[in-house]
């Protein structure tokens, strides 16, 4: 049906930023919402709502809807597993003992190379369908486990695949910056010149990507290199995005900042000066706590600094087969909450509004006229109960472009 009417609904908008003085969560009670042809079309008071005589009506008792979630960093298209090497680290073996038996970034490059990808599409569908039965509608993939030419691209061409097989928005990133493989070790130059940056063009010229990503850190690629990879990213006018100071602060973040980065992700080292320079430019913090609590790491983000600062949070679950693998967005938020000491508002507007904003869309993420009717209605009955409860799914019904899904 193309015409819907929903009434006696709690809205948490998260229209207004959270602003001092502006109602929390954007929260509207007894209100109702007019969606038409996928768009919200009139967002006001149930009282009101007898304009739309012709729209089918649904009573939603007061129950809670929010913008649908933006899950806006995975690497959730991957071969493979690696929950051996999670035992093998709770029975004492070194992340360098795990490396050297085959493990690590490595062990999914190989896996992944050996799929097809339809294989890719069928192992990353169960992800999918959980983090649709939380109410995500937009979820960003990364490519990156390939690290050859061929495997990137089939990496993408499967994430795109899958916004075909379910009712889901897909965002794609080219990450082929992610790690050195086997065949360049120790000449992450040559990587970058044979492999990397014909792999972006490739990529550009089939339109495959949304974004250019990179891992900056000193296991990976420094900031200079990254810089290589930012300026063909623009070349091709595309936006970029970077991990940055995860496990070290090396500049990453500044050189995010200096690229009008759409994001800067994980930044655990990041100090005041960088969150005054994504501040500056606008970038939004990703913050990933599955990682941090996957790899124990006791270093927190500065999130009290990027509150200062004004820098947008975002929450998102990183949802990959090693430091990350999680792939539910409401127990992200839970962890933004405990451990790094978000507010559930923020943790909310961490996984809508600033989700959609570290992917540039400006078409989701929050409730209001014009935008795409991705709408996630909870049987809950205040806003914070959902960074507040571990482990249980309060959903109760998605749109996805205004259709029931
Ligand atoms: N940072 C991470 O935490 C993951 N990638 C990255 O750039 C690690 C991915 C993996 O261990 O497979
Ligand atoms: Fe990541």
């Amino acid at each position: 049906m193309d015409r819907l009417l929903l009434v006696n609904a709690a809205l948490a908008t998260m229209a207004n930023g959270v602003l001092p003085g502006a109602a929390a969560y954007g929260l509207m009670n007894r209100a109702a919402i007019a969606v038409e042809k996928g768009r919200i079309r009139w967002v006001g008071p149930t009282e009101e709502a007898g304009a739309f005589p012709d729209f089918e009506k649904r009573d939603l008792e007061g129950r809670l809807v929010t913008p649908a979630l933006v899950d806006c960093h995975t690497h959730l298209v991957h071969g493979g597993h690696r929950a051996w090497e999670f035992e093998m680290r709770l029975k004492g073996a070194t992340y360098e003992e795990v490396a050297r038996a085959g493990g690590g970034i490595l062990s999914t490059v190989l896996s992944t190379r050996g799929a097809t990808e339809a294989q890719l599409v069928k192992s990353a569908l169960p992800r999918v369908d959980a983090m649709i039965r939380e109410g995500v509608a937009t979820v960003e993939i990364k490519s990156g486990y390939g690290l050859d030419i061929d495997t990137e691209l089939t990496m993408l061409r499967a994430a795109r695949r899958l916004a075909k097989e379910r009712p889901i928005r897909v965002r794609t990133t080219f990450l082929g910056a992610h790690a050195v493989p086997p065949e360049y070790k120790g000449s992450p130059e040559a990587y970058l010149r044979d492999v990397c940056l014909p792999a972006l063009d490739a990529a550009a010229e089939e339109r495959l990507i949304d974004a250019v990503d990179g891992f900056c850190e000193g296991i990976a690629f420094n900031p200079d290199q990254m810089a290589q990879v930012f300026a063909r990213a623009r070349k091709h006018h595309l936006p970029v995005k970077l991990h940055a100071e995860q496990l070290s602060n090396i500049g990453g973040a500044r050189l995010a900042a200096r690229y009008g980065a759409l994001s800067a992700d994980h930044l655990e080292y990041a100090d005041a000066g960088d969150a005054a320079a994504l501040a500056q430019a606008g970038t939004v913090a990703v913050l990933l706590p599955g990682a941090y609590y996957t790899i124990r790491e006791s270093r927190r983000p500065p999130v009290e600094a990027f509150r200062e600062a004004g820098v947008p949070m975002a929450v998102a679950t990183d949802c990959n087969p090693g430091s990350s693998p999680l792939a539910s967005l409401l127990l992200a938020m839970n962890m933004a909450c405990t451990l790094f000491g978000m507010t559930p508002e923020e943790a909310l507007a961490g996984a809508t509004r600033n989700g959609a904003k570290a992917l540039g869309l400006k078409d989701c993420g929050v409730i209001a006229a014009g935008l795409r009717a991705d709408l996630a209605i909870w049987d809950v009955e205040h806003p914070a109960e959902l960074a507040y409860r571990i482990g249980f799914n309060p959903l109760r019904e998605r749109l996805f472009a205004g259709a029931d899904a």
